[in-house]
């Protein structure tokens, strides 16, 4: 904790420090800011993920300003954001820029400590978030087709994009008007689903980039993942290895740009937690620079942070790349953190040659090559890369033997003295411990006061207003306003029967039954599969009553169509050896739980 003189002191430091853009343009090398062409390392942290302060302990809870300077310690010049619109639009027109949601605070904030913002307006985001970041509402608009050459579609993207430019703009947030943002997306990986349009697909891209550039800001927009952008705005990669699958930019004036390079792989309910080495990050990083000209790299993500309240997609839990360089409460995660710390460092020791030098490659063995840059007279860099993943190698080059451990690559600022080796850690991050957290106890809730209990009521058919002859969808009928639906209905049994079985099946996520009043049995699917229940129940003779609970884990947030996708029950059936019976098309009750 610093004490509040040294604070301000920091505070000043800060503003003096404060980056001031300038004209951003580009060429084939890099972006060009106030005519420099510069190699930048970017880290997305998402406003909303985490918290600005509460006003109470603003020493623990203000986690912006820290986890900015956590970064800019770990060597990033650039903070990568996308804007999530269903925060910021709850209903149409109705705006909320407060709290969590507070993105000119969170760009200002940037600003303050002296580094760049990219902003991934989208405004689809995808980012394993509700929805994919558009707005529930959009759903019940006439005729809509979602990420397509449609005029509904199109007129709220616009409509969006549009008031957050203008914002942006208002606050003087633009490099070219001296603020922070130095880069803008707009779409967000379109061309995985861009068949799905057909002709629609490419026209909507084409509105789409022509859209964002005639907002003026004065600073380029990027597309990524997708090769048609169309000029000037530039294609970027997104992958694990693009230094390997990186086509190259769609024309031969823009730059090699990474904007999406995991880190980690994000979790999902009941699938292993998947994580990705810090070699293995730095040997790509370092791959892309040397191959592909690369002079952006943005870790996706450098923090994760939490999915508050229900902002997860669907099967997303709420701790988000907890894996990342910083973890989800913003500590910094060794030895990731430290590692790409140096990687960062040992190019910037270069990145002048880098930017200017002219390239050679050169075998120096079966599965080992040489990239060299040439710049100024004296002026020289290399990246020697090791492709074997079995041997390390002792390799030769300009007269000088290296060793080069398996899958590396060793970076030399001067063409002579190694100043990093992607599979090498320092001794200083070595010897820290990982992945180890500690926590201090602030507040207890151990006073019986605090709490208190609530009793659920498992509603009856007679008990709901909401009826319909058949299953109905579950988000056309909660309209996102909750998780929970209650799927009632009843129907009369001749006879006592303890031998049948309950099966539902559900496209989404979670289902719950109970039958004549006690829970018979529960089942969920996963972000492959859908749910089926099967349980053995016994009904009375006379009126049963079944209550299925539905509940989703979010939207989702991903595909082509999504205006269209289903969530809830599709089919109900009771069946025994004998018969079955088909309750899919019955009368049925609902009720929608809000908290
Ligand atoms: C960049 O463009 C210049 C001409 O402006 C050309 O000479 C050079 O080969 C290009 N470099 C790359 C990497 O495409
Ligand atoms: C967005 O649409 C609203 C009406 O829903 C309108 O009042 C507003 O001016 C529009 N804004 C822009 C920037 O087009
Ligand atoms: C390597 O050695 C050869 C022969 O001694 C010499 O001609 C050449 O200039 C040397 N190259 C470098 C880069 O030192
Ligand atoms: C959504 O519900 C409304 C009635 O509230 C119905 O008219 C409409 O057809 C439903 N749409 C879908 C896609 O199920
Ligand atoms: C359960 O119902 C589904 C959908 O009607 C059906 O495909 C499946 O075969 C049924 N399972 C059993 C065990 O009856
Ligand atoms: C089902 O609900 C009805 C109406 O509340 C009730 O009269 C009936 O006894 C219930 N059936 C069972 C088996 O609990
Ligand atoms: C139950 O009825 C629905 C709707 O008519 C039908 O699609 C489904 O195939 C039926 N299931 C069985 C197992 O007969
Ligand atoms: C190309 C690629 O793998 N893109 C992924 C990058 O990370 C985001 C967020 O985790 C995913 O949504 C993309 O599919």
């Amino acid at each position: 904790m610093l004490g509040w003189s040294s604070w301000w002191l920091f505070t000043l430091v800060a503003v003096i420090g404060g980056a001031c853009g300038g004209q951003v343009t580009y060429d084939n090398r890099s972006l060009i800011i106030n005519g420099q062409r510069q190699i930048l390392f970017s880290g997305s942290i998402h406003y909303p993920r985490s918290t600005p302060d509460n006003g109470m302990v603003w020493f623990v809870l203000q986690m912006w300003p820290s986890l900015i300077s956590k970064a800019k310690a770990g060597g990033l010049d650039v903070i990568q954001t996308y804007v999530f619109w269903n925060l910021h639009e709850p209903q149409p027109g109705q705006y909320d820029f407060s709290g969590r949601s507070d993105l000119v605070r969170f760009i200002k904030e940037i600003q303050t400590q002296g580094l760049y913002a990219s902003l991934r307006i989208g405004p689809f985001i995808e980012s394993e978030w509700t929805y994919g970041g558009l707005p529930f509402w959009l759903h019940d608009i006439p005729g809509i087709v979602y990420r397509s050459d449609n005029e509904p579609f199109k007129f709220y993207m616009q409509n969006f994009t549009t008031k957050i430019v203008n914002m942006m703009k208002s606050e003087g947030l633009y490099a070219s008007q001296g603020g922070p943002i130095i880069l803008s997306q707009i779409e967000n990986e379109y061309q995985t689903i861009e068949g799905a349009f057909h002709e629609k697909g490419p026209a909507y891209v084409r509105w789409a980039a022509q859209m964002a550039v005639g907002l003026q800001t004065g600073v380029p927009w990027t597309m990524c993942k997708q090769i048609d952008a169309p000029d000037p705005v530039i294609n970027t990669c997104n992958g694990m290895r693009c230094g390997e699958t990186f086509v190259g930019p769609n024309s031969p004036n823009k730059p090699a740009i990474w904007t999406e390079n995991w880190t980690t792989q994000f979790t999902k309910y009941g699938e292993n937690i998947k994580t990705r080495s810090p070699e293995d990050i730095a040997f790509h990083v370092a791959l892309f620079i040397a191959r592909k000209y690369g002079s952006f790299v943005n870790y996706y993500m450098y923090h994760g942070g939490t999915n508050f309240g229900r902002t997860a997609s669907d099967y997303i839990p709420t701790s988000y790349y907890d894996l990342a360089p910083l973890d989800e409460y913003g500590l910094i995660r060794q030895p990731k953190w430290g590692h790409l710390k140096e990687l960062h460092a040992a190019i910037k020791l270069c990145s002048e040659t880098l930017l200017t030098g002219s390239l050679t490659t050169s075998s120096i063995g079966e599965q080992q090559e040489a990239y060299v840059f040439q710049g100024q007279p004296g002026q020289c860099a290399a990246f020697l890369v090791n492709n074997d993943g079995r041997d390390d190698v002792q390799v030769m080059f300009q007269n000088s033997s290296y060793e080069l451990p398996r899958k590396s690559i060793s970076i030399l600022p001067d063409c002579k003295t190694v100043a990093f080796n992607t599979a090498k850690a320092s001794s200083e991050i070595v010897n820290t411990q990982y992945n180890t957290r500690s926590t201090v106890p602030l507040i207890k809730f151990d006073s019986a006061e605090r709490w208190e209990t609530f009793k659920e009521v498992v509603p009856k058919f007679e008990e709901t207003s909401l009826r319909s002859k058949a299953l109905l969808e579950q988000m056309n009928t909660t309209k996102d306003a909750s998780d929970y639906l209650w799927y009632t209905f009843r129907f009369q049994q001749d006879s006592n029967n303890d031998q049948l079985v309950l099966n539902v099946t559900s496209l989404g996520h979670v289902v719950r039954a109970f039958v004549n009043g006690p829970l018979v049995g529960s089942a969920h699917g996963t972000r492959r599969t859908n749910v089926n229940l099967l349980n053995k129940v016994s009904l009375n003779s006379g009126i049963n009553n079944v209550s299925l609970l539905s509940v989703m884990s979010g939207l989702l947030d991903s595909g082509p169509f999504l205006e269209r996708k289903k969530a809830g029950l599709s089919d109900v059936i009771i069946s025994s050896n004998q018969d079955i019976q088909n309750f899919t098309n019955h009368p049925w009750g609902y009720q929608v739980i809000n908290f």
